[in-house]
Protein backbone atom coordinates (compact mmCIF):
# COMPACT_ATOMS: atom_id res chain seq x y z
CA UNK A 1 0.00 0.00 0.00
CA UNK A 2 1.32 3.70 -0.83
CA UNK A 3 2.42 6.15 1.98
CA UNK A 4 1.11 9.49 2.34
CA UNK A 5 2.85 12.41 2.45
CA UNK A 6 6.29 11.30 4.06
CA UNK A 7 7.81 14.35 6.02
CA UNK A 8 10.93 15.37 4.57
CA UNK A 9 13.28 17.57 6.68
CA UNK A 10 15.77 19.83 5.42
CA UNK A 11 18.96 21.88 6.58
CA UNK A 12 21.51 24.54 6.17
CA UNK A 13 24.25 23.93 8.41
CA UNK A 14 26.40 25.98 9.76
CA UNK A 15 29.58 27.77 8.46
CA UNK A 16 32.73 27.22 10.29
CA UNK A 17 35.24 30.11 9.03
CA UNK A 18 37.20 33.06 10.17
CA UNK A 19 34.81 35.46 8.76
CA UNK A 20 31.13 35.01 7.43
CA UNK A 21 28.52 37.71 6.61
CA UNK A 22 25.09 37.62 4.95
CA UNK A 23 25.55 39.48 2.02
CA UNK A 24 22.54 37.80 0.07
CA UNK A 25 23.94 34.35 0.37
CA UNK A 26 21.00 32.18 1.35
CA UNK A 27 21.04 28.54 0.32
CA UNK A 28 18.66 28.99 -2.94
CA UNK A 29 19.84 25.05 -3.63
CA UNK A 30 18.19 23.44 -0.73
CA UNK A 31 15.25 25.88 -0.62
CA UNK A 32 14.81 24.53 -4.53
CA UNK A 33 14.86 21.00 -3.28
CA UNK A 34 12.51 21.87 -0.66
CA UNK A 35 9.77 23.23 -3.30
CA UNK A 36 10.35 20.07 -5.61
CA UNK A 37 9.63 18.13 -2.96
CA UNK A 38 6.66 19.94 -1.80
CA UNK A 39 5.40 19.95 -5.69
CA UNK A 40 5.28 16.30 -5.69
CA UNK A 41 3.40 16.15 -2.10
CA UNK A 42 5.75 15.55 0.25
CA UNK A 43 5.86 17.21 3.53
CA UNK A 44 8.39 19.65 3.96
CA UNK A 45 9.81 21.41 6.93
CA UNK A 46 13.30 23.21 7.15
CA UNK A 47 15.88 24.39 9.76
CA UNK A 48 18.47 26.75 8.76
CA UNK A 49 21.47 26.91 11.38
CA UNK A 50 21.57 30.61 9.59
CA UNK A 51 19.05 32.04 10.45
CA UNK A 52 19.48 35.24 11.60
CA UNK A 53 16.08 36.28 12.77
CA UNK A 54 15.30 33.22 15.26
CA UNK A 55 12.30 33.97 17.38
CA UNK A 56 14.53 32.75 20.71
CA UNK A 57 17.55 34.83 19.71
CA UNK A 58 16.76 38.46 20.61
CA UNK A 59 19.98 39.99 19.93
CA UNK A 60 20.08 38.44 16.47
CA UNK A 61 17.82 39.76 13.93
CA UNK A 62 19.17 43.33 12.52
CA UNK A 63 19.02 43.68 9.31
CA UNK A 64 21.55 45.64 7.45
CA UNK A 65 21.27 47.57 4.04
CA UNK A 66 19.23 46.28 1.55
CA UNK A 67 18.36 42.94 3.34
CA UNK A 68 22.07 41.86 4.22
CA UNK A 69 23.58 41.45 7.96
CA UNK A 70 25.73 39.43 10.32
CA UNK A 71 25.24 35.81 11.59
CA UNK A 72 25.43 35.19 14.75
CA UNK A 73 28.73 33.56 16.09
CA UNK A 74 30.55 31.97 18.42
CA UNK A 75 34.35 31.51 18.70
CA UNK A 76 35.73 27.77 18.00
CA UNK A 77 39.24 26.40 18.43
CA UNK A 78 40.70 26.46 14.71
CA UNK A 79 41.12 23.37 12.61
CA UNK A 80 44.84 21.77 13.70
CA UNK A 81 45.89 21.73 9.96
CA UNK A 82 45.13 25.94 9.98
CA UNK A 83 47.03 26.37 13.56
CA UNK A 84 49.45 28.81 11.49
CA UNK A 85 46.72 31.29 10.65
CA UNK A 86 46.48 34.36 12.62
CA UNK A 87 43.12 34.91 12.91
CA UNK A 88 40.40 33.55 15.19
CA UNK A 89 37.63 30.89 13.96
CA UNK A 90 33.92 30.81 14.47
CA UNK A 91 30.94 28.94 13.63
CA UNK A 92 27.89 31.07 12.50
CA UNK A 93 24.72 30.74 12.98
CA UNK A 94 22.56 29.48 15.85
CA UNK A 95 23.38 27.85 18.78
CA UNK A 96 23.72 23.74 18.98
CA UNK A 97 21.10 23.79 21.46
CA UNK A 98 18.53 25.52 19.76
CA UNK A 99 19.19 22.88 16.29
CA UNK A 100 18.54 20.05 18.83
CA UNK A 101 15.46 21.76 19.97
CA UNK A 102 13.86 22.41 16.59
CA UNK A 103 14.90 18.84 15.15
CA UNK A 104 12.29 17.46 18.37
CA UNK A 105 9.96 19.75 17.63
CA UNK A 106 9.46 18.97 14.27
CA UNK A 107 7.53 16.13 13.32
CA UNK A 108 9.66 13.08 12.67
CA UNK A 109 11.29 13.42 9.00
CA UNK A 110 11.34 9.95 6.86
CA UNK A 111 14.72 11.47 5.56
CA UNK A 112 16.70 14.37 6.67
CA UNK A 113 18.66 16.20 3.72
CA UNK A 114 21.44 18.56 4.48
CA UNK A 115 23.33 20.72 1.56
CA UNK A 116 26.41 21.88 1.96
CA UNK A 117 28.28 25.40 0.20
CA UNK A 118 31.96 26.36 0.15
CA UNK A 119 34.03 23.17 0.12
CA UNK A 120 36.05 24.29 3.19
CA UNK A 121 33.03 24.70 5.50
CA UNK A 122 32.38 21.05 5.67
CA UNK A 123 33.69 21.07 9.05
CA UNK A 124 30.01 22.64 9.94
CA UNK A 125 28.45 19.97 7.96
CA UNK A 126 29.79 17.32 9.61
CA UNK A 127 28.90 18.85 13.20
CA UNK A 128 25.58 19.25 11.96
CA UNK A 129 25.04 15.55 10.80
CA UNK A 130 26.26 14.58 14.31
CA UNK A 131 23.23 16.35 15.93
CA UNK A 132 21.20 14.48 13.48
CA UNK A 133 22.27 11.27 13.97
CA UNK A 134 22.08 12.02 17.84
CA UNK A 135 18.55 12.89 17.55
CA UNK A 136 17.44 10.46 14.97
CA UNK A 137 19.23 7.62 14.91
CA UNK A 138 17.01 5.79 12.54
CA UNK A 139 16.49 8.20 9.96
CA UNK A 140 18.08 8.27 6.85
CA UNK A 141 20.81 11.20 6.06
CA UNK A 142 21.25 12.24 2.52
CA UNK A 143 23.71 14.93 1.79
CA UNK A 144 23.74 17.15 -1.35
CA UNK A 145 25.50 21.10 -2.43
CA UNK A 146 28.49 22.26 -4.18
CA UNK A 147 30.88 20.57 -1.42
CA UNK A 148 29.00 17.56 -2.05
CA UNK A 149 29.83 17.91 -5.65
CA UNK A 150 32.97 19.04 -5.43
CA UNK A 151 34.41 16.98 -2.94
CA UNK A 152 32.26 13.78 -3.45
CA UNK A 153 34.54 11.65 -2.20
CA UNK A 154 36.26 13.52 0.96
CA UNK A 155 31.82 13.76 1.68
CA UNK A 156 31.57 9.94 1.08
CA UNK A 157 34.65 9.08 3.75
CA UNK A 158 33.93 11.58 6.31
CA UNK A 159 30.64 13.82 5.97
CA UNK A 160 28.50 11.00 7.94
CA UNK A 161 25.53 10.73 5.81
CA UNK A 162 24.32 7.88 4.53
CA UNK A 163 24.09 8.82 1.06
CA UNK A 164 25.96 11.43 -0.71
CA UNK A 165 24.13 13.15 -3.88
CA UNK A 166 26.37 15.13 -6.81
CA UNK A 167 25.46 17.98 -9.13
CA UNK A 168 21.75 19.58 -9.79
CA UNK A 169 19.30 16.95 -7.80
CA UNK A 170 15.79 18.48 -8.55
CA UNK A 171 14.99 14.76 -10.29
CA UNK A 172 17.84 13.01 -8.65
CA UNK A 173 16.01 13.61 -5.22
CA UNK A 174 12.35 12.89 -6.26
CA UNK A 175 14.23 9.34 -6.83
CA UNK A 176 16.19 9.04 -4.05
CA UNK A 177 13.84 9.92 -1.50
CA UNK A 178 10.98 7.93 -2.83
CA UNK A 179 13.23 5.01 -3.27
CA UNK A 180 13.62 5.66 0.93
CA UNK A 181 10.15 6.33 2.17
CA UNK A 182 8.33 4.01 -0.55
CA UNK A 183 6.07 6.82 -1.78
CA UNK A 184 5.73 7.02 -5.79
CA UNK A 185 5.28 10.61 -7.06
CA UNK A 186 5.41 11.07 -11.31
CA UNK A 187 8.28 13.72 -12.21
CA UNK A 188 6.56 17.02 -12.48
CA UNK A 189 9.74 18.72 -13.17
CA UNK A 190 12.65 18.69 -15.91
CA UNK A 191 15.58 19.85 -15.78
CA UNK A 192 15.74 20.85 -19.79
CA UNK A 193 12.36 23.05 -18.70
CA UNK A 194 13.48 25.03 -16.12
CA UNK A 195 10.10 26.94 -16.13
CA UNK A 196 8.51 23.35 -14.88
CA UNK A 197 10.38 24.12 -11.70
CA UNK A 198 8.38 25.76 -8.68
CA UNK A 199 10.11 28.87 -7.30
CA UNK A 200 12.37 28.11 -4.50
CA UNK A 201 10.81 27.85 -0.84
CA UNK A 202 11.95 31.06 0.92
CA UNK A 203 8.87 31.00 2.44
CA UNK A 204 10.47 27.87 4.75
CA UNK A 205 12.53 30.88 6.15
CA UNK A 206 11.10 33.00 9.48
CA UNK A 207 11.96 36.19 7.32
CA UNK A 208 12.41 37.17 4.06
CA UNK A 209 14.82 40.31 3.62
CA UNK A 210 15.66 39.82 0.35
CA UNK A 211 15.15 37.04 -2.53
CA UNK A 212 18.02 35.41 -4.09
CA UNK A 213 16.53 35.60 -8.14
CA UNK A 214 18.43 32.41 -10.56
CA UNK A 215 17.13 33.13 -14.04
CA UNK A 216 19.00 29.70 -15.32
CA UNK A 217 21.45 27.63 -14.32
CA UNK A 218 24.99 27.66 -16.17
CA UNK A 219 27.46 29.57 -17.83
CA UNK A 220 29.12 29.44 -21.64
CA UNK A 221 32.53 31.00 -20.01
CA UNK A 222 34.69 28.66 -19.19
CA UNK A 223 36.85 30.74 -16.53
CA UNK A 224 40.06 28.41 -15.37
CA UNK A 225 39.26 29.59 -11.77
CA UNK A 226 35.99 28.73 -11.65
CA UNK A 227 33.52 25.55 -11.50
CA UNK A 228 30.71 26.63 -12.77
CA UNK A 229 31.30 24.23 -15.67
CA UNK A 230 31.23 21.17 -13.77
CA UNK A 231 28.22 22.31 -11.60
CA UNK A 232 25.96 23.05 -13.84
CA UNK A 233 27.29 21.81 -17.31
CA UNK A 234 24.59 23.54 -19.92
CA UNK A 235 23.15 26.83 -19.93
CA UNK A 236 19.69 26.39 -19.79
CA UNK A 237 17.35 29.59 -18.81
CA UNK A 238 14.17 30.32 -17.62
CA UNK A 239 12.04 32.20 -19.67
CA UNK A 240 11.60 35.96 -19.34
CA UNK A 241 8.01 36.04 -18.06
CA UNK A 242 8.55 32.94 -15.47
CA UNK A 243 11.20 35.01 -13.64
CA UNK A 244 8.94 38.46 -14.00
CA UNK A 245 6.35 36.45 -12.33
CA UNK A 246 8.69 35.32 -9.52
CA UNK A 247 10.23 38.13 -8.57
CA UNK A 248 6.32 40.20 -8.44
CA UNK A 249 5.23 37.39 -6.53
CA UNK A 250 7.59 37.56 -3.93
CA UNK A 251 7.64 41.36 -4.03
CA UNK A 252 3.53 41.39 -3.47
CA UNK A 253 2.82 38.22 -1.36
CA UNK A 254 5.37 38.88 1.34
CA UNK A 255 6.69 42.56 0.44
CA UNK A 256 10.16 41.74 -0.59
CA UNK A 257 11.87 44.64 -2.04
CA UNK A 258 15.46 43.35 -2.49
CA UNK A 259 16.44 41.15 -5.13
CA UNK A 260 19.71 39.43 -5.58
CA UNK A 261 20.90 37.62 -9.05
CA UNK A 262 22.85 34.39 -8.44
CA UNK A 263 23.28 33.89 -12.56
CA UNK A 264 26.94 33.61 -13.37
CA UNK A 265 26.01 34.69 -17.00
CA UNK A 266 22.89 37.43 -16.55
CA UNK A 267 24.09 39.40 -19.10
CA UNK A 268 24.38 37.06 -22.08
CA UNK A 269 22.41 37.02 -24.90
CA UNK A 270 20.49 39.87 -23.58
CA UNK A 271 17.95 40.64 -26.38
CA UNK A 272 16.06 37.48 -25.57
CA UNK A 273 16.68 37.68 -21.70
CA UNK A 274 17.90 40.24 -19.35
CA UNK A 275 16.20 42.62 -21.46
CA UNK A 276 12.94 41.08 -21.54
CA UNK A 277 12.88 40.41 -18.05
CA UNK A 278 14.00 43.77 -16.70
CA UNK A 279 11.28 45.46 -19.81
CA UNK A 280 8.18 43.03 -17.85
CA UNK A 281 9.66 44.36 -14.40
CA UNK A 282 9.59 48.14 -15.56
CA UNK A 283 5.65 47.31 -17.43
CA UNK A 284 4.35 45.41 -14.10
CA UNK A 285 5.39 48.84 -12.12
CA UNK A 286 6.92 46.80 -9.50
CA UNK A 287 9.34 48.96 -7.14
CA UNK A 288 12.00 46.60 -6.07
CA UNK A 289 16.06 47.11 -5.81
CA UNK A 290 18.35 44.36 -7.81
CA UNK A 291 21.87 43.57 -7.26
CA UNK A 292 24.43 41.31 -8.29
CA UNK A 293 26.86 40.06 -6.06
CA UNK A 294 28.04 37.68 -8.00
CA UNK A 295 29.17 39.89 -10.43
CA UNK A 296 28.05 40.94 -14.08
CA UNK A 297 29.93 40.46 -17.81
CA UNK A 298 31.91 43.46 -18.34
CA UNK A 299 31.16 43.40 -22.24
CA UNK A 300 27.44 43.33 -22.97
CA UNK A 301 27.18 46.28 -20.71
CA UNK A 302 26.18 48.98 -23.53
CA UNK A 303 24.71 52.33 -22.73
CA UNK A 304 21.40 50.94 -23.67
CA UNK A 305 21.78 47.76 -21.33
CA UNK A 306 23.45 50.62 -18.53
CA UNK A 307 20.21 52.84 -18.72
CA UNK A 308 17.94 49.75 -18.33
CA UNK A 309 19.50 48.55 -15.47
CA UNK A 310 19.89 51.66 -13.63
CA UNK A 311 15.84 52.43 -14.91
CA UNK A 312 14.57 48.95 -13.37
CA UNK A 313 16.09 49.84 -10.05
CA UNK A 314 19.67 48.05 -9.94
CA UNK A 315 20.95 49.50 -6.68
CA UNK A 316 24.65 47.35 -6.27
CA UNK A 317 26.77 46.75 -9.56
CA UNK A 318 29.61 44.52 -9.37
CA UNK A 319 31.20 43.69 -12.22
CA UNK A 320 33.56 40.55 -12.88
CA UNK A 321 37.08 42.34 -13.64
CA UNK A 322 39.63 39.94 -11.89
CA UNK A 323 42.53 41.51 -13.16
CA UNK A 324 43.45 44.64 -15.27
CA UNK A 325 46.38 43.30 -16.33
CA UNK A 326 45.76 42.08 -20.32
CA UNK A 327 49.14 40.02 -20.86
CA UNK A 328 48.35 36.24 -20.93
CA UNK A 329 44.70 36.95 -19.39
CA UNK A 330 43.88 34.19 -22.02
CA UNK A 331 45.22 31.27 -20.17
CA UNK A 332 42.63 32.47 -17.33
CA UNK A 333 39.41 33.65 -19.60
CA UNK A 334 38.17 35.95 -22.45
CA UNK A 335 35.58 37.77 -20.67
CA UNK A 336 36.73 41.10 -21.14
CA UNK A 337 39.53 43.33 -23.35
CA UNK A 338 41.43 45.64 -23.13
CA UNK A 339 39.35 49.68 -22.38
CA UNK A 340 36.01 47.61 -22.52
CA UNK A 341 36.14 48.02 -18.35
CA UNK A 342 36.42 51.95 -18.78
CA UNK A 343 33.64 52.15 -21.45
CA UNK A 344 31.77 49.72 -19.17
CA UNK A 345 32.05 52.35 -16.23
CA UNK A 346 31.50 54.88 -18.56
CA UNK A 347 28.21 53.97 -19.54
CA UNK A 348 26.96 52.79 -15.83
CA UNK A 349 28.19 56.62 -14.48
CA UNK A 350 26.32 57.80 -17.70
CA UNK A 351 22.96 55.83 -16.70
CA UNK A 352 23.21 57.75 -13.55
CA UNK A 353 25.21 55.23 -11.19
CA UNK A 354 26.87 57.02 -8.79
CA UNK A 355 30.42 55.01 -8.32
CA UNK A 356 29.84 54.13 -4.85
CA UNK A 357 27.10 51.58 -6.41
CA UNK A 358 29.77 50.23 -8.78
CA UNK A 359 32.28 48.12 -7.50
CA UNK A 360 34.74 45.64 -9.80
CA UNK A 361 36.16 42.38 -8.00
CA UNK A 362 40.08 41.90 -8.21
CA UNK A 363 41.23 38.63 -7.58
CA UNK A 364 43.56 38.29 -4.93
CA UNK A 365 46.08 35.00 -4.26
CA UNK A 366 45.91 33.36 -7.74
CA UNK A 367 48.41 30.66 -8.24
CA UNK A 368 51.84 32.95 -9.02
CA UNK A 369 49.78 35.97 -9.38
CA UNK A 370 52.56 39.20 -9.89
CA UNK A 371 51.40 41.22 -6.55
CA UNK A 372 52.64 44.19 -8.83
CA UNK A 373 49.80 43.62 -11.25
CA UNK A 374 47.15 43.40 -8.53
CA UNK A 375 48.38 47.02 -7.16
CA UNK A 376 48.36 48.16 -10.94
CA UNK A 377 44.56 46.59 -10.93
CA UNK A 378 43.57 48.47 -7.81
CA UNK A 379 45.20 51.76 -8.90
CA UNK A 380 43.51 51.98 -12.56
CA UNK A 381 40.28 50.92 -11.31
CA UNK A 382 39.90 53.53 -8.68
CA UNK A 383 41.25 56.07 -11.40
CA UNK A 384 37.72 55.04 -12.95
CA UNK A 385 36.29 55.95 -9.75
CA UNK A 386 34.89 52.63 -8.60
CA UNK A 387 35.60 50.68 -5.79
CA UNK A 388 37.80 48.01 -5.98
CA UNK A 389 36.69 44.74 -4.49
CA UNK A 390 39.77 42.32 -3.50
CA UNK A 391 38.38 38.73 -3.70
CA UNK A 392 40.66 35.86 -2.57
CA UNK A 393 41.03 33.02 -4.52
CA UNK A 394 39.32 29.63 -3.72
CA UNK A 395 41.51 26.57 -5.53
CA UNK A 396 38.83 24.69 -6.48
CA UNK A 397 39.01 20.98 -7.76
CA UNK A 398 37.64 20.39 -11.23
CA UNK A 399 38.57 23.54 -12.44
CA UNK A 400 41.47 24.09 -15.03
CA UNK A 401 43.49 26.10 -12.57
CA UNK A 402 43.40 23.32 -9.97
CA UNK A 403 46.66 21.40 -10.53
CA UNK A 404 48.41 24.60 -10.80
CA UNK A 405 46.82 25.70 -7.11
CA UNK A 406 47.71 22.66 -6.17
CA UNK A 407 51.42 22.93 -7.55
CA UNK A 408 51.74 26.62 -6.11
CA UNK A 409 50.03 26.06 -3.13
CA UNK A 410 51.92 26.06 0.82
CA UNK A 411 49.49 23.52 1.95
CA UNK A 412 48.75 19.76 0.79
CA UNK A 413 45.47 21.16 -1.21
CA UNK A 414 44.92 17.93 -2.23
CA UNK A 415 44.40 16.57 0.88
CA UNK A 416 41.38 18.35 2.67
CA UNK A 417 39.14 20.61 1.11
CA UNK A 418 39.97 22.97 4.70
CA UNK A 419 43.02 24.62 2.77
CA UNK A 420 40.40 25.45 0.13
CA UNK A 421 39.52 28.07 2.28
CA UNK A 422 40.50 31.54 -0.03
CA UNK A 423 41.05 33.51 3.68
CA UNK A 424 44.09 31.63 4.11
CA UNK A 425 45.68 32.38 0.42
CA UNK A 426 46.18 29.38 0.16
CA UNK A 427 48.27 29.33 -3.31
CA UNK A 428 50.52 31.90 -2.03
CA UNK A 429 53.92 30.29 -1.53
CA UNK A 430 56.37 30.89 1.63
CA UNK A 431 57.30 33.71 2.22
CA UNK A 432 53.63 34.69 2.45
CA UNK A 433 53.22 37.69 4.51
CA UNK A 434 49.48 38.92 6.43
CA UNK A 435 50.77 42.10 6.54
CA UNK A 436 50.81 42.32 2.60
CA UNK A 437 47.69 41.23 2.72
CA UNK A 438 46.72 44.22 5.28
CA UNK A 439 48.82 46.32 2.54
CA UNK A 440 46.23 45.60 -0.27
CA UNK A 441 43.06 45.94 1.77
CA UNK A 442 43.69 49.31 3.00
CA UNK A 443 45.04 50.23 -1.36
CA UNK A 444 41.29 49.51 -1.94
CA UNK A 445 39.98 52.41 0.56
CA UNK A 446 42.45 55.15 0.76
C1 LIG B 1 25.42 32.47 -6.01
C2 LIG B 1 26.85 32.21 -5.60
C3 LIG B 1 27.36 32.97 -4.55
C4 LIG B 1 26.53 33.96 -3.74
C5 LIG B 1 26.00 33.37 -2.44
C6 LIG B 1 25.71 31.91 -2.49
C7 LIG B 1 25.12 31.39 -1.23
N1 LIG B 1 24.10 30.63 -1.34
O1 LIG B 1 25.56 31.62 -0.15
C8 LIG B 1 27.61 35.02 -3.43
C9 LIG B 1 27.69 35.94 -4.63
C10 LIG B 1 27.40 35.85 -2.18
C11 LIG B 1 28.85 34.13 -3.40
C12 LIG B 1 29.99 34.41 -2.71
C13 LIG B 1 31.14 33.64 -2.77
N2 LIG B 1 31.35 32.58 -3.57
CO1 LIG B 1 29.98 31.78 -4.66
N3 LIG B 1 28.86 31.02 -5.95
C14 LIG B 1 27.63 31.23 -6.25
C15 LIG B 1 27.25 30.39 -7.49
C16 LIG B 1 27.38 31.29 -8.70
C17 LIG B 1 25.89 29.77 -7.52
C18 LIG B 1 25.51 28.89 -6.31
C19 LIG B 1 24.05 28.64 -6.37
O2 LIG B 1 23.31 29.28 -5.65
N4 LIG B 1 23.62 27.80 -7.30
C20 LIG B 1 22.22 27.52 -7.58
C21 LIG B 1 21.68 26.38 -6.73
C22 LIG B 1 20.25 26.05 -7.17
O3 LIG B 1 22.49 25.26 -6.97
P1 LIG B 1 23.19 24.43 -5.78
O4 LIG B 1 23.39 25.23 -4.58
O5 LIG B 1 24.34 23.72 -6.36
O6 LIG B 1 22.04 23.36 -5.45
C23 LIG B 1 21.74 22.29 -6.31
C24 LIG B 1 22.57 21.03 -6.04
O7 LIG B 1 23.83 21.30 -5.46
C25 LIG B 1 21.70 20.19 -5.20
N5 LIG B 1 21.64 20.35 -3.76
C26 LIG B 1 21.88 21.41 -2.98
N6 LIG B 1 21.67 21.09 -1.69
C27 LIG B 1 21.27 19.82 -1.65
C28 LIG B 1 20.92 19.00 -0.58
C29 LIG B 1 20.55 17.68 -0.85
C30 LIG B 1 20.23 16.77 0.27
C31 LIG B 1 20.52 17.18 -2.18
C32 LIG B 1 20.14 15.79 -2.46
C33 LIG B 1 20.87 18.02 -3.24
C34 LIG B 1 21.23 19.32 -2.97
O8 LIG B 1 20.42 20.47 -5.73
C35 LIG B 1 20.32 21.86 -5.99
C36 LIG B 1 19.35 22.07 -7.12
O9 LIG B 1 19.77 21.41 -8.29
C37 LIG B 1 28.36 29.29 -7.45
C38 LIG B 1 28.77 28.74 -8.80
C39 LIG B 1 27.76 27.76 -9.32
N7 LIG B 1 27.46 27.87 -10.56
O10 LIG B 1 27.26 26.92 -8.58
C40 LIG B 1 29.52 30.05 -6.78
C41 LIG B 1 30.51 29.29 -5.91
C42 LIG B 1 29.75 28.36 -5.00
N8 LIG B 1 31.13 30.36 -5.10
C43 LIG B 1 32.38 30.21 -4.93
C44 LIG B 1 33.22 31.17 -4.29
C45 LIG B 1 34.72 30.97 -4.43
C46 LIG B 1 32.67 32.25 -3.59
C47 LIG B 1 33.46 33.28 -2.76
C48 LIG B 1 34.52 32.68 -1.87
C49 LIG B 1 34.03 34.30 -3.75
C50 LIG B 1 35.05 35.23 -3.14
N9 LIG B 1 36.29 34.99 -3.40
O11 LIG B 1 34.69 36.11 -2.46
C51 LIG B 1 32.35 34.00 -1.96
C52 LIG B 1 32.29 33.47 -0.53
C53 LIG B 1 30.98 33.45 0.09
C54 LIG B 1 30.99 33.60 1.57
N10 LIG B 1 32.10 33.54 2.27
O12 LIG B 1 29.95 33.77 2.13
C55 LIG B 1 32.88 28.91 -5.54
C56 LIG B 1 33.02 27.75 -4.54
C57 LIG B 1 34.32 27.75 -3.79
C58 LIG B 1 34.47 26.56 -2.90
N11 LIG B 1 35.72 26.30 -2.55
O13 LIG B 1 33.55 25.89 -2.54
C59 LIG B 1 31.76 28.66 -6.62
C60 LIG B 1 31.59 27.21 -7.01
C61 LIG B 1 32.15 29.53 -7.85
C62 LIG B 1 33.50 29.21 -8.43
N12 LIG B 1 34.45 30.11 -8.29
O14 LIG B 1 33.71 28.17 -9.01
N13 LIG B 1 28.65 33.03 -4.17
Amino acid sequence: MEKHDPHILLINPWIHDFAAYDFWAKPIGVLAIASILRMHGYQVSYIDCLDRFHPELSHTGKTGRFGKGHYLKSRIQKPEKLYDVPRNYSRYGIPASLVRKAIKERPRPEVVLVTSLMTYWYPGVIALIEIVRETLPEVPVVLGGIYATLCYDHAVNNAGADFVQCGESEAAVIELVGRLTGFAAEQRAFADDPDTYPYPAFDLQSNITYVPILTGRGCPFRCAYCASSFLNPTLRRRSPRHVVEEIAYWHKKYSVQDFAFYDDALLIDANRHIIPILEGVLARGLDVRFHTPNALHIRPLSRDMARLLFRAGFKTIRLGLETASFNDRKAMDSKVGPGEFQQAVDHLKGADFKGEAIGAYLLHGLPGQDLAELETSIKMVKSCGVRPILTQYSPIPHTALWPEAVKSSRYDLDSDPIFHNNSIFPCQKEPFSWKKVGYFMRLTRG
